[in-house]
């Protein structure tokens, strides 16, 4: 077995020092703890498919009430251009857990099989001294849901899950719920119920992973209804793909062929769900249950006296556009789809109400919790602890931020796509298409509606930044495309329906 591992790894050409580190074996996993560090109390909330702008306080959605978000910003950071660096649910969850981009940990997918290597950061925080639990939505390498290194307690499900009436893995153990038993107030409450029996002698992590706000949207019942009839003023690069204006303003080929699909706005969901505004209703109606959530984790920290000293960190999985470019969902490499929310909050270590502007990553979590704990971040981890930048000292962040998707059988409409981005600009390079890259000046063009590439007067820009994506994709043995066996009828594609 380990022998054809070996091969394996090496046939997808990821063989690296990045992915070999340690083994999933907690005897074999080294832990160095920083001499004399406290060990902090760590909550992370994870949410699926929410979008950075989404939350009330920002203003994006003048109708969205979200109180509990707006607290944890308003008592702590929000980090404004918090990104992922593959905007789909299993590689964005494999970075956050590993620390490594999408190449290295090879789940460059939903489909993508666990390597059999990946380490889990709370791996170290086990062997640190922490207690640890996992609850809610995994979808990671495997569709099966029992227990996964790193957790001393253990609730989930497969794949997606259900809304209503839950099936959960909890420890190994099967239960059902109830038709009236809504996910995000189960997860919540067990997670309560797994702080109060904690041993309070000893530090935890808890890991809750919410379902919300995931497509088909079902909110809980109290909230089902109370956006009814809202609607948003519709983005600026909703209409141009309706004729060709999109070809003076240079967009690809692949935007306006999305626009009737799955993940268009002409032809959403396969219709499966309704029209644009009653999904956009119901994702903001499905977010009011995880802003309960959040409240309810608050209150909890608040009455045990812990609020103080518990670092909380508030994630989306990846963006999520509505409307932008005529599209929904996510995939690509525009804003809204890399930019996820991330709220953190811990009075102790620095003080709240900070908006930070620093791009920060979802491979920059491991490292966070893992000084939070006053554990050293491994070497191989690429990203960085956000502590410093929370305190106030951005010498040496990153100025760049790297992307990578890579193409789906059953999503076939957005192309693999690499890029990269500055404060500045955003280059976005296609592969295995004939088509139209992307160079945006995001700071003229925050809609990123002027495609720039083809201007001479910013082709220095592109060569420049293509120059330093190939860098970053050499230095980090991400020249080969991971491919995955693929036979079976394409789920997304409804043009090519029953064919392999
Ligand atoms: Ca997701």
């Amino acid at each position: 077995m380990k022998y054809f591992l070996f091969y394996s790894l090496l046939l997808l050409g990821v063989l690296s020092a990045c992915s070999t580190a340690p083994t999933e074996d907690i005897d074999e996993i080294k832990v160095e703890r920083v001499e004399g560090a406290k060990q902090r109390n760590v909550i992370f909330i994870l949410t699926d498919d929410h979008r950075y702008d989404y939350m009330g306080f920002t203003g994006k959605v003048p109708w969205l009430e979200t109180p509990e978000m707006d607290k944890l910003a308003s008592e702590g950071a929000y980090m404004k251009n918090a990104f992922v660096t593959t905007s789909l649910c299993s590689p964005s969850r494999a970075s956050i857990l590993t620390g490594q981009y999408s190449h290295v940990h090879t789940i460059v997918d939903n489909v993508a099989p666990d390597p059999g290597n990946l380490v889990y950061f709370p791996q170290y925080l086990q062997k640190a001294g922490y207690q640890t639990s996992f609850f809610g939505k995994w979808h990671m390498g495997d569709e099966h849901d029992d227990p996964r290194p790193g957790f001393d307690h253990w609730e989930s499900f497969k794949g997606q899950g259900d809304y209503y009436a839950p099936n959960l893995n909890i420890n190994g153990e099967r239960v059902q719920y109830d038709e009236d038993t809504y996910i995000t107030d189960l997860l919540t409450e067990h997670a309560i119920e797994w702080l109060d029996k904690r041993d309070t002698e000893k530090p935890f992590f808890m890991y809750l992973s919410h379902k919300a706000v995931h497509a088909l949207f079902k909110p809980a019942r109290r909230h089902d209804g109370v956006y009814d009839g809202k609607t948003i003023e519709k983005p600026a690069t909703f209409a141009q793909t309706v004729g060709d204006d999109y070809q003076e303003l240079k967009w690809p080929e692949w935007v306006k062929q999305q626009r009737h699909s799955w993940h268009g706005v002409d032809y959403m969901y396969h219709g499966k769900n309704g029209t644009f505004d009653e999904n956009l209703q119901k994702y903001c109606e499905t977010l009011l249950g995880v802003d309960e959530s959040i409240g309810t984790v608050m209150e909890w920290l608040r009455e045990n006296g812990l609020d103080e000293s518990t670092m909380v960190i508030y994630m989306g999985d990846n963006g999520f556009s509505w409307g932008e470019h005529g599209l929904i969902d996510k995939r690509h490499f525009y804003e809204e789809s890399v930019k996820v929310p991330m709220l953190i909050r811990c009075p102790e270590l620095f003080e709240g109400g900070k908006n930070i502007e620093r791009m920060v990553q979802n491979v920059d979590v491991a490292p966070t919790i893992l000084e939070c704990a006053g554990v050293k971040k491994p070497e191989y981890m690429p990203g960085h602890s956000m502590v410093q930048l929370l305190q106030g000292n951005e010498e040496g962040w990153r100025t760049r931020v790297y992307y990578e998707y890579f193409w789906e059988y059953d999503f076939p409409m957005t192309p693999t796509v690499f890029g990269v981005r500055t404060d500045q600009y955003k280059y976005m390079r296609y592969q295995g298409i004939w088509d139209q890259n992307e160079l945006y000046d995001i700071i003229n063009d925050p809609d990123e509606q002027y495609n720039l590439m083809g201007d001479p007067a910013y082709a220095d820009v592109a060569k420049q930044l293509a120059s330093d994506l190939y860098d970053w994709l050499e230095q980090t043995r991400g020249m080969n495309i991971p491919l995955k066996r693929t036979v079976k009828h394409p789920y997304g594609d409804y043009r090519h329906p029953n064919q392999y």
